[in-house]
């Protein structure tokens, strides 16, 4: 027993179970581990290149939307990413009046209370909706910007200096341009269209008069102030059983600018003639707070209206892991602050919509800035904010510097350059060709 033999064997058996029970501990970390692997889409996309939808994901709180142009829809892959992940589709520009209103056939036609319309880039992007099943958020029917001045002229002139129309001639080219706009797309495309911004951005507390609206605006100075809920009348009146109003407009959880809109709302809905509350939400990633977003949504959804979230974009100007990690931590936190007021407030929120997919077309980068605030890359695939959109167990929770650090070391972010960098400005093959057709 005593014997160096003996001593040897004892050590080695002892070292063995020491070894069994190391490698059996290390399974079921690992195995604890797998399974936290496999709760976090972001790393799965990672090591597959896979990916959920984002609209399945969120299908029994909110519709998910996205704005678009026609062209865009061109490419193949561009209108995969739409048709899977996205549940509403908003026109970023092709449903505005200068998209729609038809200068050459008004002044052909010659009838001074009744311009003509057409909807080539619209029509496109309701094809692709009604075809995928996708619903629609038309915007916008009454605003002050994207409307050219030669509606508002005597004889549709282009004219710098032409003669303003009087108030009735306007309100009678109003009424004939939404009618003809809402009878065709519902004519045309039944059931797609759900909801109508009937008016954008009519409230400025910069420049306003006693209720807040914005005198900069050739409505308000042919028509009067009256022009609003004219507006939301005619809609009404030519709307489809079930479309909804709203009144859409930017900066809305600011103070001033919320009790102006406040009370718009409260009048339209004494008339009847509203639906809802578009809050844009260009945001950045630090303001407004979690808590002003909620108490806004409050404040609308007090006057019995819904609330939809219409063209939200989170700015950030830093492509690098740590500052699209911080970007993804906003989104995530934003989503979960809406799921929170429609759950635990009861507040309806009923449509999310970014405004653009892709961050090399986005409005906000221009020739002083490079911005990187949407869900994906130039080469379409899906970054950090797409999985934040997704409550994703990889995005934190908060933008603490150390949480993102670890959520960056911890999926492997700075080594995974191929997938993870790819926010330069260059723009994909496909779109290079898509861009190519257009033009
Ligand atoms: O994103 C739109 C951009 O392509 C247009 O050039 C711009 C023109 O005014 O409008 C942008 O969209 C705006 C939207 O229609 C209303 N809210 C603000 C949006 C960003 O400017």
């Amino acid at each position: 027993k005593g014997s160096i033999l003996y001593k040897v064997m004892r050590m080695t058996k002892r070292m063995i179970s020491f070894l069994v029970a190391l490698a059996l501990t290390v399974c079921v970390i690992s195995s604890f581990a797998e399974g936290t692997v496999n709760m976090s889409a972001y790393r799965t996309y990672l090591e597959t290149g896979e990916y959920p939808s984002l609209c399945d994901q969120w299908q029994d709180e909110f519709k998910i939307g996205v704005a678009l142009s026609s062209f865009q829809l061109a490419g193949a892959k561009f209108a995969g990413i739409v048709a899977k992940n996205f549940s509403s589709i908003t026109c970023e520009n092709e449903m505005k009046a200068d998209s729609i209103l038809d200068q050459t056939a008004s002044v052909r036609a010659g009838d001074p209370l009744h311009a003509k319309l057409h909807f080539y880039g619209a029509d496109k992007v309701l094809d692709f909706a009604s075809k995928n099943g996708i619903q629609v958020r038309a915007h916008t029917l009454v605003w002050h910007s994207q409307t050219p001045r030669w509606f508002f002229a005597e004889g549709y002139s282009t004219k710098s200096d032409a003669a303003l129309v009087d108030r009735e001639t306007m309100i009678a080219r109003m009424e004939n341009y939404i009618k003809d706009e809402m009878e065709h797309f519902n004519t045309k495309y039944p059931g797609v269209i759900y909801a109508w911004d009937v008016v954008n951005e009519a409230i400025d507390p910069g420049n306003c008069d006693e209720n807040g609206y914005r005198k900069e605006s050739l409505w308000y100075q042919v028509v009067g102030p009256d022009y609003i809920e004219l507006a939301f009348t005619f809609a009404r009146k030519y709307a489809a059983p079930g479309q909804k109003l709203f009144y859409n407009d930017y900066s809305t959880t600011d103070m001033a600018k919320k009790v102006y809109i406040v009370k718009l709302l409260r009048n339209l809905k004494a008339k009847g003639v509203i639906d809802g509350m578009g809050m844009q939400t260009h945001i950045s990633v630090t303001s407004p707070s979690a808590m002003d977003i909620m108490t806004a949504i409050r404040d609308y959804t007090d006057t019995g209206v819904t609330v939809h979230i219409t063209e939200m974009d989170i700015s950030s100007e830093d492509p690098t892991p740590y500052g699209q990690m911080l970007l993804a931590t906003r989104y995530r936190s934003v989503m979960n602050t809406l799921k929170f007021v429609k759950e635990k407030s009861g507040c309806d929120v009923e449509s999310v919509t970014v405004w653009g997919l892709l961050d090399s077309q986005t409005w906000l980068t221009n020739s002083s800035r490079t911005c990187y605030p949407l869900l994906f890359d130039s080469k379409m695939n899906p970054k950090p904010a797409f999985f934040g959109m997704l409550l994703d167990d990889s995005i934190p929770k908060t933008g603490k510097d150390e949480d993102i650090q670890k959520a960056i070391d911890e999926l492997g972010l700075e080594s995974k350059e191929e997938k993870f960098r790819n926010f330069d400005d260059s723009i994909s093959e496909e779109n290079e060709v898509v861009v190519d057709e257009v033009e």
